[in-house]
Parts: C-alpha cells; structure tokens; sequence
C-alpha cells in the first residue's frame, strides 16, 4: 500500500467512524418519515392509511384528507399537509394522524427522552376570536386527561399538559416558513428548542410532559389525542409536518447536534462511503500484489 493511498483509507476510516458516532446518543422509538416509507405517495396525494412508523411499528391512522407536500427539510423529500380550520372552542380537527400502543406504552425508559419534528404552520389562529390553541404533536393516554402538547399560542410555541402545566417558549411561529423542534425531558427538565437553539425551558415544573413515561400510550400529528381526543376536543391546525421521530437517550447525554435539525442524512451517504473505503482497500490490494 502506497502512503498516499493509505492516507486516503486513514481518512475514509476516521469520516465512517465520525458518521457512525453523531447520533450515538439517539435512540429511535418510532419515527414517521410522512411520506418516503408510504407506499405510492407523491406530492399531492391523498396521505396513505396508515403512514408507517419506520421503527417502533405504530403506524398512525388517517382522520381526514391529509395530503402529501414537499419535504420540510434536506434529505425528506415528502412531508404532511393538514388543513384544519380555526374556530370558536372547542373545535374538532377534521385533518390528522393518530395511533395507540395499545396495552403498552409508548417508551420503557422513565426519563429522558424527546420528540422532535419539522413543522410548518400554514395559517394562525386569531387568539381573541378563534380557537387559542393550535397542536402540532400530542403525546396522550386514552383514560386520563394526561395529554401533552407543543402547540401555538398566541402565535409562539408552548409546551403544555393539559390540568397541569404549560409554559411559553420565546419562538414567534412565521407562517409559511418551516422550523426544526425538538422537546426533551432532559434529566427531568423539560426542553425546547427550535432550529438548534434552546428557546424555553421549565426547570420548576418538570410535570409539563412528565417524567413517567408510562402515562402515554397515544401519539397524533396536527390534533390531540387521548382522552381529550376522545371528549370530542380534538384541536388541530393548519399546518404541515415531516420527520416526526420520538426517542431516548442517556442520562446527561442529549445534544441537539444529535437530532435531525441541520436536516435527515441521507440513507446513501454512509453506504456510499462505505462502498469508497471498501473500493480503496480493493485498490490498494490490488497495488501489493
Ligand atoms: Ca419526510
Ligand atoms: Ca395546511
């Protein structure tokens, strides 16, 4: 092996390594693509029912006529549009994803965990006359008023647990425009940034959405789930979504460089340099003998 060749290998070795340790710390539970995994979807289409869960398995139920959209970020090529209208409360979402884990629930780990999505918000409500709270993602329980939300209210993100606890984030919403949102229970402190900076925390009232994992056993995309849901109080709203993905990590050991908000890599990037580094050593094989 000649030493610019092995120097080339060096490097290939070290930018696979680098590649595998980025999203260490991530667990995958269940992530919804919103399109890439859905058999048949295209712009414009109708949203399949269900929409894949490409993880965990939960693939959510269709409510409605989601339809497909250009993905919100780099390496999503599709994303969900929903078009929930705004009224007086209590309003009915008429567009949205939702699914249980049944018996179970949707995380084991008691701590430490998150959810983060790419959203973009089509219309606003007008807090004083419509609806004052639109959901983007809920976290629920079918038998108790155990729903977690991110939300928009009064045109700003808010975290909020419905009879427990809410708190604002300093993110004003910019309709048309698409973000990046992550919520962690980090350590028992509730989290939320968007677009890679932190923009609201709640270190007194880690109760927002709760330590106990187990109190969850539903998910929904653009409304609210669980028993809410189930009262008729399914809020929803005009927005699109992509790349909804929850997980877990270990203590101490979130960073949000480990979430998708610089975009979703590329499935062919690490094979692709794999198929280099192995192309390399065949090469250099080959100048020995
Ligand atoms: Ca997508
Ligand atoms: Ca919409």
């Amino acid at each position: 092996m000649n030493r610019s060749v092995k120097h080339l290998v060096f490097a290939a070795i070290l930018v696979l390594f680098g590649a595998t340790l980025a999203n260490a710390t991530i667990v995958e539970n269940n992530y919804w693509r919103l399109g890439e995994t859905d058999t048949g979807a295209a712009i414009g289409n109708l949203g399949n029912d269900p929409t894949i869960d490409s993880v965990g398995g939960l693939d959510l139920t269709r409510y409605g006529g989601p339809s497909y959209v250009a993905g919100g970020t780099s390496g999503s090529t599709l994303g969900m549009d929903f078009d929930n209208a705004y009224g007086a409360w209590p309003t009915t979402a008429t567009e949205y994803y939702a699914g249980g884990a049944g018996s179970s629930y949707l995380f084991s780990a008691s701590n430490n965990w998150g959810i983060e999505f790419w959203a973009r918000v089509d219309s606003l409500p007008n807090p004083s006359t419509q609806d004052k709270e639109a959901v983007l993602i809920s976290v629920g329980k079918n038998s108790t008023n155990s729903n977690a939300m991110i939300e928009i209210k009064e045109g700003k993100l808010r975290v909020s647990r419905i009879l427990v606890d809410s708190w604002m984030s300093d993110y004003t919403v910019t309709a048309g425009q698409w973000f990046h949102a992550a919520y962690v229970n980090n350590g028992g402190v509730g989290e939320l940034y968007v677009d890679g900076v932190k923009r609201g925390a709640d270190p007194s009232q880690a109760t927002t959405f709760a330590p106990a994992p187990n109190l969850y056993d539903k998910v929904s995309l653009a409304a609210i789930t669980g028993a809410w849901g189930q009262s008729g109080y399914v809020r929803g709203i005009d927005a699109a979504l992509d790349e909804v993905r929850l997980f877990t990590f270990a203590a101490g050991e979130f960073s949000i460089q480990d979430t998708f908000y610089n975009g979703v890599p590329e499935p062919g990037t690490l094979a692709l340099l794999a198929t280099g580094l192995i192309g390399l050593l065949c090469y250099a094989w080959r100048k020995r003998k």
